[in-house]
């Protein structure tokens, strides 16, 4: 498969600094070569940057670093949806607010070609504030609803050209909703699997369900992979830590599962903070989910970890 890395160096909609060092540590942690090693084409496009960008207040005076984080949303967006007409585009985060702009460019990409478009949101967190509704300020937590297309946005991120279709939204390992998140998340059609409905069913069986709407559909399939949907106690680089997340093993079988389906079209790997994390543990984890998603099997996992050394 031909694979385009993306590195997005965006910590504007973070709540702390760090996440700038994201892309770097994905590298380090041998992510292009483990694709390369599984027989991918990969261009690793290098570190982007955002369109310039002016001074933008907002009414909310929570929110901070709009102007910055609308321009990376823009320009994310253009290149989502460019990268995709020939590749598969991953996202080497950076925070969280990138996915506003890479799912934007995937929904225009998909309704080109006729297609609905899936989202699959692997998170701690729905992320469904709009700029009014987030406490906070940190913008990392609005992308959901910026791209299923809540009001909300106008004037500050760039307009729409596509929005995601709510209903073809599911989230796994939500625990830790916003009051304000949950009443919007209330009839919105977003499916949101928590962390008892895993304990309850197992993962398997709620992502079966979902590929199986993806494969009725004969959709395009873009999937988000927030750092903090794994339990901090296997990866505890992220900003705020919360307990109760996805094991080792849970991950792994998604990705694994993902890849079988065949029907992942882009990917983000986002909220990795190097500066948090210990001896690389975590850019190395999420490095070899990534290579799961890519086809690496179980069985080929590498018994060693010799990531971060020359070879
Ligand atoms: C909370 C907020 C958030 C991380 C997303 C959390 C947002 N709902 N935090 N990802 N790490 O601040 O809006
Ligand atoms: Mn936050
Ligand atoms: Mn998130
Ligand atoms: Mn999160």
């Amino acid at each position: 498969m031909d694979v385009t890395l993306v590195g997005v160096p965006i910590q504007t909609g973070a709540g702390r600094l760090g996440c700038e060092m994201g892309p770097s540590a994905l590298r380090i942690a041998g992510l292009p070569d483990a694709l390369r090693d599984l027989g991918h084409r990969v261009t690793d496009l290098g570190n982007v940057a955002p369109r310039p960008f002016a001074d933008m207040p907002h009414p909310n005076a929570a929110v901070h670093h709009l102007a910055e984080t609308a321009a990376w949303i823009e320009t994310l967006s253009e290149i989502a949806y460019r990268e995709s007409a020939s590749a598969m585009p991953i996202f080497l985060g950076g925070d969280h607010a990138l996915s506003a702009g890479t799912v934007a460019g995937m929904a225009r990409r998909a309704q080109e070609k006729g297609k609905p478009l899936f989202v699959l949101w692997l998170d701690a967190h729905t992320d469904f504030h709009t700029l009014e509704s987030t406490v906070s300020g940190n913008l990392h937590g609005t992308p959901v609803a910026y791209f299923t297309g809540r009001p909300g946005f106008d004037g500050y991120y760039p307009p729409l050209l596509a929005s995601v279709d709510p209903t073809r939204v599911t989230m796994i390992g939500i625990r830790s909703v916003d009051p304000a998140e949950r009443q919007a998340l209330k009839g919105s059609g977003v499916t949101v699997h928590d962390m008892r409905m895993i304990d309850e069913h197992g993962v398997a069986v709620l992502l079966r369900d979902f590929l199986s709407r993806v494969e009725a559909a004969n959709g395009l399939l873009h999937v988000s992979l927030d750092v903090d949907f794994l339990d901090p106690g296997i990866a505890p680089a992220v900003g705020t830590t919360v307990p109760g997340g996805a094991t080792f093993r849970e991950a792994h079988l998604v990705m694994e599962m993902l890849h079988d389906s065949g029907f992942v079209t882009s990917l983000d790997l986002v909220e990795l903070n190097p500066f948090l994390d210990e001896r690389g543990r975590t850019a190395t984890l999420m490095a070899d989910l990534a290579a799961s998603l890519m086809g690496r099997q179980v069985m080929d996992r590498p018994t060693q970890d010799f990531s971060g050394s020359f070879r």
